[in-house]
């Protein structure tokens, strides 16, 4: 095994590239399904899957919750926060390399420390990213999408473009500015707003039209801002119902989608999807992959997955296999991902605290998402579920149905063929087409 480090010293000694050593191998370091190299319809599984790692959950979790304090040790702290950063940035890099991941995404204060004020924190970003632009180039790893982070600064506890307060908005702007700056300056393929702040506790203080009006015009002048600067890739919203507000504006799927139509921002925007976030909005997974699917505004995946016994933001690594298969379901339904990928937005429990955990944690979605992407392959090329699905719906293929489709009928005409007699009772057959699924996951 030989070492691979980024700058001077190697963060993650003993762990080397890992490589695909099929399901056979007791290798806990290997991947098992995740084959970079395999052909799956025509594209390899890289190129399919477009995995990116988080910085944020992964070289600036500490395992700390609200209950305790860190339980993982970062061997990166240096004596000063610009020191630690520097380090950080090589240790990150060091992981992307050997976990084998093309991309990451980051917020600004993940990669840079805050200054006293907007104009050092920039200067720090600069810094940062001027290194993170050299070793994207000596390690061929890129940038998925760029964020600020405009949830945990005191400022912004009231709202970021939703902020009753207008000074706010002035600030955000700044912080908006500097990260899009960045991410062109790093190739992002994508820029993200999550919404934090963005929602409200009570409506006794809040004017929510006003609110939501701010946010559509905070966005479109951060659109027009990145176009002018030579910005190509999408842009993204990324849902959440609730966490840290009570109620947030980017409720779902299908509230982000309504909004950008309402703002005219259709065009330029699309979903950053997250598994955990749509549980927390009382729907599945694949249920707002599949809204955004059906809107063509799917873009990009926050890959995780919450536990759907309680109801808060767990962003567990996502392991669970009938989910992945869902998921690469859609994506091969919209013809893959483009500018998008497959994020890990996911953080190793508190107990975890090796640090090759944090490889094994990833191994382990990857190989939960390449499983996903097999069965899902098989899924399309043995057609049993799409000729099942165009089956119960072939009264609407010819005659009458079709006719109601092109918007050919009038209501009285409708009303005359509910005179017909009673409809035929048909089954659903549900618990055939899940054993269908499992047959494919295990047959
Ligand atoms: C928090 C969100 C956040 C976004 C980026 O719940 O998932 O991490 O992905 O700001
Ligand atoms: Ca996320
Ligand atoms: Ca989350």
């Amino acid at each position: 095994m030989s070492s691979i480090f980024i700058g001077n010293k190697e963060y993650f000694p003993g762990i080397g590239k890992v490589a695909f050593e099929g399901s056979g191998s007791d290798n806990p370091l290997a991947f098992k399904f995740y084959n970079p190299e395999q052909l799956i319809g025509g594209k390899t599984m890289k190129e399919h899957l477009r995995f990116s790692v988080a910085y944020w959950h992964s070289f600036c979790g500490d395992g700390s919750d609200p209950f305790g304090s860190p339980t993982i040790n970062h061997p990166w702290r240096g004596n000063d926060s610009m020191t630690s950063a520097k380090n950080k940035l090589d240790a990150a890099f060091e992981f992307f390399t050997k976990i084998d991941a093309p991309y990451y995404c980051f917020h600004d204060v993940d990669m840079a420390p805050e200054g006293a004020n907007q104009v050092e924190s920039e200067k720090n970003l600069i810094t940062l990213t001027d290194m993170a632009k050299e070793r994207q180039e000596s390690t061929g790893v890129k940038l998925l999408w760029g964020t600020a982070n405009m949830f945990s600064h005191p400022r912004y506890m009231n709202g970021v473009a939703s902020n009753p307060d207008f000074q706010v908005v002035g600030h955000a702007a700044h912080q908006v500015k500097a990260a899009i700056d960045s991410t062109i300056k790093l190739g992002g393929q994508g820029y993200t707003f999550w919404g934090g702040r963005e929602g409200y506790m009570t409506l006794w203080n809040t004017d929510m039209k006003r609110e939501l009006d701010h946010i559509g015009q905070f966005l479109a002048m951060a659109r027009d801002y990145a176009r002018k600067a030579g910005f190509t890739g999408t842009f993204y919203i990324e849902p959440k119902a609730m966490e840290p507000s009570k109620h947030q504006y980017d409720f779902d799927a299908a509230t982000v989608i309504g909004f950008l139509r309402n703002y005219g921002l259709d065009k330029d925007f699309k979903c950053n999807i997250e598994a955990n976030h749509a549980t927390l909005a009382g729907h599945d997974f694949v249920h707002d992959l599949r809204t955004c699917r059906d809107a063509g505004l799917l873009g990009s995946v926050d890959a995780n997955r919450g536990d759907l016994m309680n109801g808060w933001d767990t962003d567990e690594f996502p392991t669970d296999v009938y989910q992945t298969t869902q998921a690469m379901l859609e994506i091969l339904a919209m013809g893959g991902l483009t500018s998008g990928g497959l994020n890990f937005d996911a953080k190793r429990r508190r107990n975890s605290t090796d640090s090759e955990d944090l490889f094994l944690a990833h191994i382990a979605g990857m190989d939960a998402f390449a499983l996903g992407l097999v069965t899902a392959q098989k899924i399309i090329e043995d057609g049993k579920l799409a000729e099942m699905l165009k089956a119960r719906y072939s009264s609407w293929d010819s005659g009458d149905g079709a006719a109601f489709e092109k918007g050919k009928l009038t209501l009285e005409q409708l009303a005359a063929m509910g005179e017909k007699g009673e409809p035929a009772t048909t089954s659903g057959k549900q618990e055939y087409l899940e054993s269908l699924v499992n047959g494919y996951l295990f047959g």
